[in-house]
C-alpha cells in the first residue's frame, strides 16, 4: 500500500523569501511595493502556516493510523493570544524570516504588531485552555480542542473620563490567516420542539425529540503547534450559520426579509463572547451557546475523527472529554441522547459508557458563580435532554437512598435538581455525578471543592476527587515574552528547560553570583524599558523605569480586591500630603493596573474609575515628585500581558483566602523574576511552599480565619474606627478628594466597604501595609532582591502548563503520547 507524499517547503533564507513573495503577490495579489503593511502581515501568516503544514498533515495521518486515545477539551473559552510569535516559534523559522524579510526591507516588528489578538476568553479559565492545547501539542499528547469561534470576543475596554466603556472586539475585520474554514463539514444542531412517544419496529415503546428548529455549525480548524518537531494538533472552533432548510421555508412563503431575519438569528448563536466571568445570568442564548459547541464536538468526534465502523462500546479507550467548568457539561445528556434514541442503545448500556467518556474540571469557589440552569428554560430549548437529566437524577437520588437510607436531607442535598429558588439544573452537580474524575484548579482549591462546595459528593466517591495544579506554558509566558531572560537562563543552563521547565532548578547557585544578578537585573531593566515605551505609544502613560514595578494585572472583581491596594496607595498620599511621611522616604513605585469589570457589575467599574482618579490627582500632584505613579492602560489583554509581566518586581496576588481558585497571572510573574505579595490562597499556597517564606511577602488572614470571622459576624466599620490610616484612606475618597470635590461619586465604594466589604478588604489592611513596608525594605537591598527573584525563576519550574498535562494524564486521562509519523 503506497501513502500520498505530503509536500514540503524548504527551511532557507531564499525558500521562505519566495513562500512569501508567492504569498503576497498571488494569495493577496499585491506588489510588494504597494503592500500595505496588512499585506504584509497576512502573506507572512500564510507562509509560516505553510512551514507547519507538514508536520500537520503527518499528525493526522499517524492518528488515522494509530487510533490512539485522545483527548478532547471542551471549553466556551479559548483565550489564544498573538499567532505569529508561537508559530515562527514552533516553525524554527526565527532566524531564517528576520534574515528574509530583512533583505525584502521588511520590519517583522511592524508585522508582529499588526496583528489583532484573538481575545476569544475572558480570563484565567480561557488562557488556561490555551495554555494546555500549547502543552499537549508539544508533549505529543493526542487531543482536540473544542470550542466557538465568536465572532465578537472579549470586549475592547476604553476609558472615557476615566470610566469604562466597552467597544466591540471586531478582531476578524482585517482577515484571519490562521484558521481553515469547513463549510463543507456542517453539522446541524437541533433546539426547541417536544419530545414524542413512538413503537419501535420491534414494538417497544420509546421517546424521541422533535426539535422545533435548528442551524449548522461550521468548523474553523486552527493549527496547535507543538514545540520543537511536535505534534501539530488541531483546535476546532465552531461557527453558526442557517440551515438551508430553515431559509428555505421561509423564502418559499415569499417572505425574503423574515427569511433574511431568521438567518441573522441563527447567526447569532456564536456572535459574542459572554465577558461575565463571576455570576452567570441564566441567558437562554448562553445555554443555545454551550449546546450548540458541545453537540457539534460530539457529533464531529463519533461521525468525522472516528472510523465509520467504529464501535462505541469501546468510546472510553478512545476518548475522554474533559469539561473545562461546567459550560460544557450539557455534553453529557447529549450523549446520553445519541445512544440511546440515535443508536437505539438501552439506557443502561449508554449510560455505562458515557460515564466513563467525562471528566470536570471546577474553577471557582464562589457560590454565585456555579451555574444553575432553569428547568422550564432548559425544557424550553432542549426537551429531551430534560428528561434525561431527570432520569440521570432519578436513578442517582435511588442509589444514595439504598446508600443513605436514614438520611433523605443528603440525599436531597445531593440532587442534580434544584428546588429553590426555582426548579434548576445543578450543572456542577451534574458533572460530577457523570465524570470519572473532577479535580480544582491548586492543592488548596481541590480541598475546600471536597471540604465545602461538594463534600456530601466527595464523602460518596472520596477516589472521585483529585487536583491538578494549574500551569502556564513556558513557551509563550517565558521564552517568547522575556528574550532576555531566556537567553540568559539558556547560557547558563542550555534550552532545555523549554520543554523541562524543572531544569530552572540549575539556576539556583546563580543567585550567589554577582556577575549573574547583575545581568539579570539589566534585563529586568530593560524590559521595563520596553514597557515603559510600549505604554507612551499605546496609551500615552509615561513611567519612570527607575521605579520598583508593583503591578495587578487581573479581571476586577471585589474578591480579587483591587480596592485593597487602592487604600495602600491612597493612605501612603494622604500621609506625604499631610506630612505624616516625608518623600524622600518613600520608595519610588510604579503602581500598574490591568483589569477589565463584566459589563454589567456596576461596582467593579465605579472601582475603575477610582483607580483612574487616584491616578490622575497623584500622577500630577508635585508634592510627590514624581516618586508615586499609577499606570492603568486600558484593555489588557494577552500581547499587553507578555511585555508587562517580564518587566514587574512585584506581583499582587491578594485576593481574599479561600476564593481564588488558583491564579496562573502569579506564575507568569514567578517565572519571569517577579516577587510576590499575596495572601494564602489558590496557586500561591504552592509558590510560596517552592519558593520559602523568605523569598515571599505573605500576610492576611488564612481561609479558616476568614471562615471564623465570618461566623463570627465581620463588621468592617469596627476597622474603621479603630485604624487612623484605614480611616483617613477612606475619609480622603470620601471626601471628594479624587473626584473634583463631589462626594457622591466614590460614595458607593466606600459605603459598602464599611458596611458590607463581601471580601474583608478591612480586616487584612494592615497586615497588607505591614507587608508592603516589608517589601520597601527588602527592595532597598537591590542585590538581595535580585538574589530572591532569581531563586524564584529557578524554583517556578512546576507551574509549566507541562507539568499539568502530566498530571492529568497520569490521573484523570491515562493517554500516551504518539509523535507525528516521520
Ligand atoms: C464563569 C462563568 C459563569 C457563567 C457566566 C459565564 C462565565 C464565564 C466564565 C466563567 C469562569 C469563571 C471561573 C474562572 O475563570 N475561574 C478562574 O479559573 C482560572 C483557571 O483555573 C483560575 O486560575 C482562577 O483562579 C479562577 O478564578
Amino acid at each position: 500500500e503506497t501513502t500520498p507524499p505530503i509536500a514540503t517547503r524548504e527551511h532557507t533564507v531564499d525558500g521562505f523569501v519566495r513562500e512569501f513573495l508567492r504569498e503576497l503577490n498571488f494569495g493577496q495579489g499585491v506588489d510588494l511595493t504597494r503592500a500595505s503593511v496588512n499585506d504584509k502581515y497576512l502573506a507572512m501568516a500564510r507562509t509560516v502556516r505553510h512551514y507547519l503544514m507538514t508536520r500537520w498533515l503527518s499528525t493526522l495521518r499517524s492518528q488515522a493510523k494509530l487510533q490512539a486515545k485522545s483527548v478532547a477539551y471542551l471549553s466556551a473559552e479559548f483565550l489564544l493570544g498573538r499567532q505569529l510569535d508561537n508559530a515562527l516559534l514552533a516553525s524554527g523559522l526565527e532566524d531564517i524570516v528576520s534574515e528574509g524579510l530583512e533583505s525584502l526591507g521588511i520590519d517583522l516588528e511592524e508585522l508582529r504588531q499588526a496583528e489583532i489578538e484573538p481575545g476569544l476568553g475572558n480570563g484565567g479559565l480561557g488562557r488556561l485552555a490555551a495554555c494546555f492545547i500549547d502543552s499537549l501539542a508539544t508533549m505529543n499528547v493526542p487531543s482536540i480542542g473544542y470550542g466557538i469561534r465568536y465572532e465578537y470576543g472579549i470586549f475592547k475596554q476604553t476609558f472615557v473620563d476615566g470610566w469604562q466603556v466597552e467597544k466591540p472586539d471586531d478582531w476578524l475585520r482585517l482577515g484571519s490567516p490562521w484558521e481553515f474554514p469547513h463549510p463543507e463539514a456542517a453539522v446541524k444542531v437541533n433546539f426547541g420542539g417536544h419530545v414524542e412517544q413512538y413503537q419501535d419496529d420491534d414494538g417497544v415503546v420509546k421517546r424521541r425529540w422533535v426539535p422545533g428548529w435548528s442551524v449548522l455549525g461550521v468548523p474553523y480548524n486552527y493549527m496547535v503547534p507543538g514545540y520543537d518537531e511536535g505534534r501539530v494538533n488541531t483546535l476546532r472552533l465552531w461557527s453558526a450559520r442557517a440551515t438551508r432548510a430553515f431559509d428555505l421555508e421561509i423564502f418559499n412563503s415569499g417572505d425574503y426579509a423574515e427569511a433574511v431575519r431568521a438567518q441573522t438569528f441563527a447567526e447569532n448563536i456564536s456572535k459574542v463572547l459572554y465577558p461575565e466571568d463571576s455570576t452567570p445570568q441564566g441567558k437562554e442564548l448562553r445555554l443555545q451557546q454551550q449546546y450548540f459547541f458541545v453537540a457539534c464536538s460530539i457529533k464531529d468526534f463519533v461521525d468525522q475523527v472516528l472510523p465509520q465502523d467504529f464501535d462505541l462500546h469501546k468510546l472510553p479507550d478512545r476518548i475522554v472529554f474533559q469539561l473545562n467548568d461546567t459550560h460544557p457539561v450539557i455534553a453529557v445528556p447529549e450523549l446520553m441522547r445519541v445512544l440511546v434514541d440515535e443508536k437505539g442503545w438501552d439506557w443502561d448500556e449508554a449510560w455505562a459508557v458515557t460515564k466513563q467518556c467525562f471528566a470536570y474540571t471546577c474553577h471557582t469557589l464562589l457560590p454565585e458563580a456555579l451555574e444553575v440552569w432553569p428547568v422550564d428554560l432548559l425544557g424550553r430549548l432542549l426537551p429531551r435532554h430534560l428528561e434525561i437529566i431527570y432520569r440521570i437524577n432519578d436513578e442517582f437520588l435511588a442509589e444514595l437512598r439504598v446508600a443513605y437510607p436514614h438520611d433523605e436531607l443528603r440525599v436531597r442535598r445531593m440532587s442534580i435538581i434544584a428546588e429553590y429558588p426555582v426548579r434548576a439544573v445543578r450543572m456542577a452537580y451534574l458533572a460530577t455525578v457523570a465524570g470519572t474524575k473532577v479535580n480544582g484548579v491548586a492543592a488548596l482549591h481541590s480541598q475546600l471543592l471536597r471540604d465545602k462546595v461538594l463534600d456530601d459528593f466527595a464523602g460518596y466517591w472520596p477516589e472521585k476527587f483529585t487536583n491538578v495544579t494549574n500551569g502556564v506554558t513556558p513557551r509563550r509566558f517565558l521564552k517568547l515574552s522575556n528574550p532576555g531572560l531566556s537567553g540568559l537562563i539558556t547560557e547558563a543552563i542550555g534550552d532545555g528547560w523549554v520543554t523541562d521547565l524543572d531544569q530552572l532548578k540549575g539556576l539556583e547557585p546563580l543567585a550567589d553570583d554577582a556577575e549573574f544578578r547583575r545581568r539579570f537585573r539589566e534585563i529586568k531593566y530593560a524590559n521595563k524599558l520596553r514597557i515603559a515605551s510600549v505604554l507612551e505609544q499605546r496609551d500615552g502613560i509615561v513611567v519612570n523605569p527607575d521605579t520598583l514595578f508593583d503591578v495587578m494585572v487581573k479581571r476586577l472583581h471585589e474578591y480579587k480586591r483591587q480596592t485593597l491596594k487602592l487604600l495602600h496607595i491612597v493612605s501612603l498620599y494622604e500621609k506625604i500630603t499631610t506630612g505624616k511621611i516625608a518623600v524622600a522616604d518613600v520608595t519610588p513605585r510604579t503602581f500598574a493596573f490591568g483589569a477589565k469589570a463584566a459589563p454589567g457589575y456596576v461596582l467593579a467599574k465605579q472601582i475603575i474609575a477610582l483607580i483612574n482618579a487616584v491616578g490622575r490627582t497623584i500622577n500630577d500632584d508635585p508634592a510627590l515628585e514624581g516618586r508615586l505613579r499609577i499606570a492603568f492602560p486600558a484593555n489588557y489583554n494577552v500581547t499587553l500581558a507578555e511585555t508587562l509581566i517580564p518587566a514587574a518586581d512585584l506581583s499582587e496576588q491578594i485576593s481574599l483566602a479561600g476564593k481564588e481558585a488558583s491564579g496562573t497571572g502569579n506564575m507568569k510573574f514567578m517565572l519571569n523574576g517577579a516577587l510576590t505579595i499575596g495572601t494564602d490562597d489558590g496557586a500561591n499556597v504552592e509558590i510560596r511552599e517552592l519558593v520559602g517564606d523568605e523569598n515571599f511577602f505573605l500576610f492576611g488572614l488564612t481561609e479558616p480565619q476568614v471562615a471564623e470571622v465570618v461566623e463570627r459576624g465581620y463588621h468592617p466599620s469596627a476597622y474603621y474606627e479603630t485604624n487612623l490610616d484605614l480611616r483617613n484612606a477612606l475619609d480622603l475618597i470620601a471626601s471628594g478628594a479624587f473626584s473634583g470635590g463631589d462626594r457622591a461619586t466614590f460614595e458607593p465604594i466606600v459605603s459598602n466597604l464599611l458596611n458590607e466589604d463581601r471580601f474583608l478588604a478591612l480586616a487584612d489592611f494592615q497586615a497588607y501595609v505591614d507587608a508592603q513596608a516589608r517589601v520597601d525594605v527588602a527592595y532597598a537591598d537591590s542585590e538581595d532582591w535580585t538574589r530572591r527573584a532569581v531563586l524564584n525563576v529557578a524554583r517556578g519550574g512546576f507551574f509549566s502548563s507541562d507539568r499539568s498535562m502530566r498530571d492529568y494524564i497520569d490521573r484523570i486521562w491515562h493517554t500516551y503520547p504518539v509523535a507525528p509519523e516521520a
